[in-house]
């Protein structure tokens, strides 16, 4: 069980200073499960900056192009955690991306991994207007599991968490545990 599912017990990271950098947490899952929905709204709730690496991945061209086939960019990793880094240094950061691999594991603290039904996520990506091809790819991953098993490969299993993302009221409710998360962090790690 990760920190993040129920647990609520003092971490032994303690420390007696305000200046203890905040933690970043990172929303991941298939494409249409609900990462930047949540990632802002989270971040909202809690007064962190909301990071969309897909707009950043565009904004700076940390991408060498599109693949044809995939009808996605070809990512320029080294290059997208080069502009990162800077921005994460002080901690308060809620990261969406559909590819958790490609970050230091070092970098964060909480990494939610959001899962959709399938028939729901269908009527997401269609809404989307994504291909029948790309609809498939997509659907298959969720099925698959791609990206949790991507995340567990990538970071420790405590920082790890699956939560559904399926209707509104899972959304609220991931806001309030994500609020909830923090506030158990800032106790174990800000001055008694
Ligand atoms: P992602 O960033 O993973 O691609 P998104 O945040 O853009 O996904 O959400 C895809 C669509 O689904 C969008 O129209 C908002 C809606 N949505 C997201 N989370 C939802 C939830 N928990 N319940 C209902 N609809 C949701």
């Amino acid at each position: 069980m990760s920190a993040f599912d129920g647990s609520s017990s003092s971490s032994s990271s303690s420390s007696s200073s305000s200046s203890v950098k905040r933690p970043n947490i990172l929303i991941t899952g298939t494409p249409g499960t609900g990462k930047s929905t949540l990632a802002e709204q989270a971040a909202a709730r809690i007064g962190f900056s909301f990071i969309n690496v897909g707009d950043l991945v565009k904004k700076h061209e940390c991408h060498e192009g599109i693949d044809e086939e995939f009808d996605s960019y070809v990512l320029d990793e080294d290059k997208l955690c080069d502009v990162m880094e800077p921005m994460l240094a002080q901690g308060g950061c809620v990261v969406d991306f559909h590819s958790p691999e490609v970050f230091p594991e070092r970098w964060f603290d909480l990494v939610l991994v959001l899962r959709t039904e399938t028939s729901v996520l269908y009527d997401r990506l269609v809404e989307r207007g994504y291909s029948e091809k790309k609809r498939t790819e997509n659907m298959e991953c969720e099925i698959m599991q791609v990206v949790l098993e991507e995340a567990r490969e990538s970071y420790d299993e405590q920082m790890v968490s699956e939560i559904p993302s399926n209707s509104v009221e899972e959304l609220e409710s991931n806001v309030e545990r994500i609020a909830a998360w923090f506030a158990n962090w800032q106790s174990n790690n800000t001055s008694s």
